[in-house]
């Protein structure tokens, strides 16, 4: 009976959740649906208050940063490193840490390595940056986990000094530059070596966003990527309903089978980051940790609306909803997330000028070389906190330039 009872609820609940554009228009003051254009305006003044509010208040605590000496990174440094401030981080610690990614050390202002490195494109795209710091570093050791997960959480273990690309607040690891401001990115077909040389999008992506400016774009909000995770599948469903608004569709990854994989549609062809900037409205949602093509969406000069804010790299928490971009709650519902794209749709010199704040904090710092500003400061901080001399170790070789 209980069992009974149970399925009964799901199913009412099933129905309503897929019937809700329909009872919202009936019930709700915000639904704009089949409301006629007097009241529609009037409504929208009220529904997008809030955005106003949001807006407001954020511009009105806004600092920039100084970019100069990649300073405005200094605190991001400062908190991953804080858990080891008090005992330093001894050499067991270290040892602990060995099976989470490759040890490297930096011995005599030369660089060594574990032999086996897991992803080893991975490990050249961080040994580019590190071969160029490491001329004028002191004798250190440190672990890099080149794999996509952070590996010290919070709730099991002792912190582990491990550095991971990306995290959440639930884990302890230091976060390093991604290895894909150089190479070993996702490879898909259209960057089949695998997506890098932030260098080289940055210029290609600028000089994109100059030929297709603002007025030019459709205004349109788009996503490709693969079905890394569900929480893509309301955006993409809202586009099958929507197409004029949205065009969000899932492409094949390499565990592609069948169309089930896509959400029971054909996989789309895949689109370079460069076609993304004829859109006005761009998404960017995590993967299995944070996304790669995030920075990269920012300089098409688009509006980036960034789902969800657990998944950081070291430089997100600098940039701030709404002045940077629009914020998009990760279980954001359909209705949810077209209201937002008719918000940007309908406020449109709103929506220009956040576009060029995201767009101005990637160009002016974001450049490779805070990339490498970064490592060096991350380094050196990260040094003051060993307990122990390091010294060169067996079974570790010489990374060199290539
Ligand atoms: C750490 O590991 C190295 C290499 O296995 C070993 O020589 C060293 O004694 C270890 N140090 C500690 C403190 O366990
Ligand atoms: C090397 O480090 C020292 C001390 O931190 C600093 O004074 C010097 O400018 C650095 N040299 C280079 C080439 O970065
Ligand atoms: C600043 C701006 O563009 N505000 C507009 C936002 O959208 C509403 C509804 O279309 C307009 O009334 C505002 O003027």
């Amino acid at each position: 009976m209980k069992n009974y009872l149970y399925i009964l609820l799901l199913t009412v609940l099933i129905f309503y959740v897929a019937s809700e554009e329909e009872y919202c228009s009936v019930n709700s003051k915000e639904c704009i649906k089949n409301s006629d254009d007097n009241e529609r305006l009037k409504d929208l003044d009220n529904k997008y208050e809030r955005y106003y509010k949001e807006i407001k208040n954020a511009e009105d605590n806004y600092k920039e940063c100084d970019a100069k000496n990649c300073g405005c990174y200094e605190n991001v440094i400062k908190q991953d490193l804080r858990i080891f401030k008090e005992n330093g981080i001894n050499e067991e610690l270290i040892n602990d840490s060995v099976t989470r990614g490759s040890l490297y050390q930096i011995i005599n202002k030369k660089l060594y390595r574990n032999k086996v490195c897991m992803f080893p494109s991975r490990c050249a795209g961080i040994e580019y940056f590190l071969l160029q710091i490491a001329k004028n570093m002191s004798d250190i050791e440190f672990v890099i986990n080149t794999r996509d997960y952070p590996q010290s959480n919070k709730n099991f273990g002792e912190p582990l000094p491990v550095f991971s690309f990306s995290k959440t607040s639930d884990y302890y690891d230091i976060m390093y530059p991604a290895w894909s401001f150089w190479e070993g990115g996702p490879a898909i077909s259209l960057y089949p070596r695998g997506l890098g040389r932030w260098d080289q999008h940055r210029i290609s992506l600028d000089k994109i966003s100059k030929t297709i400016l603002w007025d030019n774009k459709e205004a349109k909000a788009f996503f490709r990527g693969s079905r890394t995770s569900a929480e893509r599948d309301n955006l993409v469903l809202l586009s099958r309903k929507n197409p004029e608004i949205i065009d969000a569709q899932y492409t094949k990854n390499q565990a592609w089978k069948s169309d089930e994989d896509t959400l029971h549609q054909p996989p789309a062809s895949e689109v370079s980051l460069e076609d993304h900037c004829k859109y006005k409205y761009l998404f960017n949602y995590r993967g299995v940790a944070a996304s790669f093509r995030h920075k990269h969406l920012f300089l098409c000069n688009s509006l980036v609306f960034h789902v969800g804010d657990e998944w950081t790299e070291f430089y997100y928490s600098l940039m701030k909803p709404w002045i940077h971009y629009i914020p998009v709650a990760k279980d954001a519902d359909q209705r949810q997330l077209k209201r937002l794209i008719e918000f940007a749709k309908d406020n449109d010199s709103i929506a220009k000028q956040i576009a060029q704040r995201g767009r101005d904090f990637i160009w002016k710092k974001l450049r490779m070389s805070d990339i490498v500003c970064y490592w060096r400061k991350l380094l050196k901080n990260y040094a003051k906190h060993l307990t122990y001399q390091p010294i060169l170790r067996d079974n570790v070789i010489q990374i060199k330039e290539k």
